[in-house]
């Protein structure tokens, strides 16, 4: 694994992986890398991989789609390629209903390209972009992903989840699948978010880094549900 000690890629990986396994679609699944530190993500898994450019694995993610509507088709990718210059294709598959899973690691940083400010940086971080901590005036406010494509009718699942413990990582791994599931029954766009961490850019021990994650993320990214109401229950 070229993952840094403690950095929640690998754990990731690992529930997608096992459900992947359990649903018994492995033959039939295509995954779809990010640019960022999950770059090789196609070293890790069994199935069938594509790397898409920054951003643009919705994009790929559709056109395999409707061209093998047979396939499983998921995405994997970091909030700097999801949220920011991928922001476009992945709210334009959501509001289509693409019928693919996205799996979003909202880590707060860019982690590969040295720890700069991505859209989900929280408002105080320090970052290398941010030194003296993100100011809203200067650099905005940070994107709730789930929230903004909860607005959409597209989406037929969207859930935020985290790994920070064991029983945060049994409830993802149940996200993971039901996203799965739902690509399965047709049904349309499914996302999970997870929130992650990462020890390197965040200058932490990854012991510091749950911590930070849990006093510092978690209440200003909720963990839930928030598949559209039109859509809950569909
Ligand atoms: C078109 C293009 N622009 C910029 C880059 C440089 N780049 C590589 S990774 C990355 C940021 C990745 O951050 P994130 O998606 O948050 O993933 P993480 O590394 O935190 O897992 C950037 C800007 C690139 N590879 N391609
Ligand atoms: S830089 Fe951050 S996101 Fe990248 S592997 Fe290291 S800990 Fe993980």
């Amino acid at each position: 694994m070229h993952y840094c000690p403690g950095c929640m890629h690998g754990v990731i990986h690992r529930l997608i992986a096992e459900a992947i396994d359990e649903l018994g679609i492995m033959e039939r699944t295509i995954g779809i890398a990010p640019v960022g530190c999950a770059v090789f993500a196609y070293d890790y898994f069994l199935c069938d991989m594509v790397e898409a450019a920054h951003g643009r694995a919705p994009c790929v993610a559709t056109g395999i789609k409707r061209v093998l509507p047979e396939s499983v088709v998921f995405t994997y990718q970091g909030d700097g390629d999801l949220a920011a210059i991928g922001c476009g294709e992945v709210v334009h598959a959501a509001a289509r209903g693409e019928r693919i899973t996205v799996f979003f690691i909202n880590n707060a940083i860019y982690g590969m390209t040295g720890g700069q400010m991505a859209p989900t940086t929280l408002l105080g971080q320090v970052t290398t972009t941010t030194p003296y901590g993100r100011d809203a005036r200067q650099a905005g406010y940070p994107i709730r992903v789930c929230e903004m494509l909860g607005t959409l009718t597209g989406p037929a699942y969207l859930e935020r989840v985290t790994v920070i413990s064991p029983a945060h990582a049994a409830r993802a791994k149940k996200a993971i699948r039901r996203a799965f599931q739902t690509q399965l029954n047709d049904e349309g766009f499914s996302l999970v978010e997870i929130l992650s961490t990462c020890p390197t850019r965040w200058g932490m021990t990854p012991v510091a880094a749950t911590e930070w994650l849990t006093e510092n993320m978690l209440p200003h990214y909720p963990l839930g549900e928030f598949t559209p109401a039109q859509r809950r229950g569909a």
